[in-house]
């Protein structure tokens, strides 16, 4: 692997173009995913065998597998349920912070009467979380995708999860602790699909959220509509900004640390100076070799999306920050609340220099399942938000009304509307 410093004013058009239209390879796989997902919606049970049989090379037996969760839970090594049990602990209570509050207020003012406007919240119903399987099992997203359902007060959370010989224990494990109350055995786009609308086991459900692979995230793209998701979440991202503070060994272990989920991830430092980024490659070259997954992790680093950039001054990395809007943004500098203050697009902040993106992907609370591909300049990531919907409430009183009678029979009648505004002076008497 050889990785080169490269000066972000020198980068052309079709470099810089790599940084920030990153692709999650979606659009190639839509057509067949249109058939599988069609496949689900008319042959219910049966496709998704099928699809297990093709896709997964698994005899599925049960697709309900709600009973393998608690068995695993009880099954799995003693460390292994105790980190689950932090995590999950820690995770839970920072999304309790999220859950919003009914809240009523007369806005009558100066005016005479009440006018009393409020806004009230309720949990969906039923909500289903992709869980991705094989090489790429990770508990640590059951926990991310439940919990905050769970919060928000979702009386029906389902998990589907890709079929396997031997499902994974860790994953199962996590899904008990998180509460589920039903686990599918499918993956994929059929999975997605099976979520959506149902068949003869899978219960439909009005919202699937979760990460997984391009399948999963055609497949959310064609159910959009008929039900709602959460966002369309490609490979792993990170942009770490750094300064002449920074140590070069940190930034590159987050570097590697993403650059380890997928050959796809987009890894990127920028800085102001030139002995960090020359120091940075030298770490990554380093560490990069001596971890399990170094396959992964040089075709990550190696691809147009990633690099180590040298910015003329940190004003100028900021705004390569801001353009990037990563999935990850880590800021190990000096001064990290100023040049944050200067942002306004990334999903997720690490500040400092023990803030690695590990505690965020596992255990320090926030949610890992955050929007890539620049999504983060449009919205968050999963939150208590995604599983609540809001309702409006008001009641007037008469000298309310009255007082607000002429703008609205004004506007009525702008309209072409008399109708409306007879409703008011039907009241009012007039
Ligand atoms: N960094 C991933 C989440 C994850 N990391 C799961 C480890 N396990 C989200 O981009
Ligand atoms: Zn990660």
């Amino acid at each position: 692997m050889n990785i080169e410093v490269r000066e972000l004013a020198g980068l052309g058009p079709d470099a810089r173009r790599a940084f920030f239209e990153r692709d999650a390879g979606v659009a190639e796989v839509r057509a067949d995913v249109r058939d599988i997902v069609e496949r689900v919606r008319t042959e219910g049970d049966v496709a998704l065998r099928d699809f297990s049989r093709e896709f997964d090379d698994v005899e599925v037996g049960n697709i309900d597998v709600t009973d393998a969760a608690e068995r695993a839970y009880d099954e799995i090594d003693d460390d292994v349920r105790e980190a689950i049990e932090t995590a999950a602990a820690n995770i839970r209570e920072f999304h309790e912070r999220q859950v919003p509050e009914d809240w009523r207020e007369d806005f009558s003012g100066d005016d005479s009467g009440t006018r009393e406007l409020g806004r009230r919240y309720r949990p969906l119903e039923r909500v289903g979380v992709y869980a991705p399987g094989g090489t790429a099992a990770y508990p640590s997203s059951v926990l991310m995708g439940v919990i905050p359902a769970k919060v928000a007060g979702v009386e029906h959370v389902a998990v589907a999860t890709p079929p396997a010989e031997t499902m994974n224990p860790v994953t199962l494990a996590a899904m008990h602790v998180a509460d589920v109350d039903a686990v599918y055995s499918v993956g994929g786009a059929q999975g997605i699909a099976a979520l959506a609308y149902g068949t003869e086991t899978v219960n439909a459900v009005q919202k699937v959220v979760g990460p997984g692979n391009k399948w999963v995230t055609a497949a959310k793209a064609e159910v959009r509509g008929d039900v709602d998701i959460d966002f369309l979440a490609g490979p792993s991202e990170i942009l770490v900004v750094a300064d002449e503070t920074a140590d070069p060994r940190f930034v590159a272990s987050d570097l590697v640390a993403q650059a380890e989920h997928d050959p796809n991830a987009s890894v990127v430092a920028v800085t102001d100076d030139e002995e960090v980024a020359d120091a940075i490659v030298a770490e990554v070259e380093t560490q990069a070799a001596e971890r399990d997954r170094t396959e992964t992790i040089e075709a990550a680093l190696e691809n147009d999306a990633s690099g180590v950039l040298l910015a003329r001054s940190m004003s100028e990395a900021v705004l390569f920050a801001e353009e990037y809007a990563a999935e990850h943004l880590s800021i190990q500098a000096d001064d990290d609340e100023a040049l944050l203050d200067r942002i306004d697009s990334a999903g997720s902040v690490f500040l400092g220099p023990y803030t690695p993106v590990a505690a965020g992907d596992y255990a320090s609370g926030t949610n890992h399942v955050l929007p890539t591909g620049a999504g983060a300049k449009r919205q968050g990531g999963l939150s208590v938000d995604h599983f609540v919907r809001s309702t409006t409430v008001q009641r007037l009183d008469e000298a309310a009304l009255a007082d607000l009678s002429e703008t609205i029979t004004t506007l009525a009648e702008a309209e072409g509307l008399d109708a409306h505004a007879e409703s008011v002076r039907e009241r009012l008497g007039e």
